[in-house]
């Protein structure tokens, strides 16, 4: 039987990325060099011969903008994608909108590492009154003040996107559908954590450039044939992962 093709895509540079701060929940739009990444991403995948027949982003507009732009330029304009709070970026609690490189050099780097890349520590968390700011915004689900987060591990990013993963991309891939997910740094994260079976360790050593496609091929239980899965520019995207651990240094 046929492998099962998935495309991973995180958003091209958006403002927050592009000032260096830390964005989370924040709905920052792509910058021009972000909407350039996001067509780059289609036309590498036209060049590869990956046509994806569904798609899905989160319902934040810098990963929504960059799965337009990447379909189109991949030829792909009948594809209308699903979007879902449960690809959003992982609710980044009291240091969205902070620049990183002060964060680091007040808290050290030891904390800032463990905020970014542990699987369970969540980052200091917003106030429960600027928490409920997100409550009735369907861009953030339909989950009522009192059981909104306010800030998120890794850990928890996985659990609200496995059902996702399960309920609905799942199907898809086994129905043989090539399918793109587009969605953020964090989401990506805990997606190839989940797909790979990587450890907690492992885990915090995976960094998700901005506008690569990576590709991976599963079997029908959804294992990767290649763990890690392929990125289909390696050589850039080696260098873009490398400068995204770097940020805030
Ligand atoms: C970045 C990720 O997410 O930050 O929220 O600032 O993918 O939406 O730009 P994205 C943010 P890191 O965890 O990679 O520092």
């Amino acid at each position: 039987t046929l492998p099962l093709t998935l495309v991973l895509l995180r958003h091209g540079e958006s403002h927050g990325n592009a000032r260096g701060t830390f964005t989370g929940w924040i709905d920052t739009p792509l910058t021009a060099r972000g909407e350039q990444q996001a067509r780059e991403a289609g036309h590498l995948l036209l060049g590869h011969g990956i046509r994806p027949t569904r798609a899905h982003s989160s319902n934040l507009v810098r990963a929504v903008h960059t799965c337009t732009l990447a379909l189109a330029a991949a030829h792909c304009p009948d594809v209308t994608p699903g979007h879902t709070w449960r690809l959003n970026e992982r609710h980044y609690g009291a240091l969205q909108g902070l620049e990183r490189s002060a964060v680091r050099a007040r808290y050290g780097a030891e904390a800032y590492r463990r905020w970014r890349r542990s699987m369970d520590a969540a980052p200091p968390p917003l106030s429960a009154h600027e928490a409920a700011g997100y409550a009735g915004d369907p861009r953030y689900g339909d989950l009522d003040a009192a059981r909104l987060p306010r800030s998120e591990s890794l850990a928890d990013v996985r659990a609200r996107l496995l059902p996702y993963l399960d309920g609905v991309v799942a199907p898809e891939l086994r129905a043989g559908h090539t399918v793109l997910v587009t969605a953020h740094s964090n989401s990506l994260r805990a997606l190839v954590s989940h797909l790979d079976g990587l450890t907690p360790e492992e885990t915090a050593e995976r960094n998700i450039p901005t506008g690569m496609p990576l590709c991976y091929e599963l079997d029908a239980q959804l294992r990767p044939l290649l763990r890690g899965g392929r990125y289909l520019d390696p050589e850039a995207a080696r260098s873009a992962a490398k400068s995204v651990a770097e940020q805030g240094f």
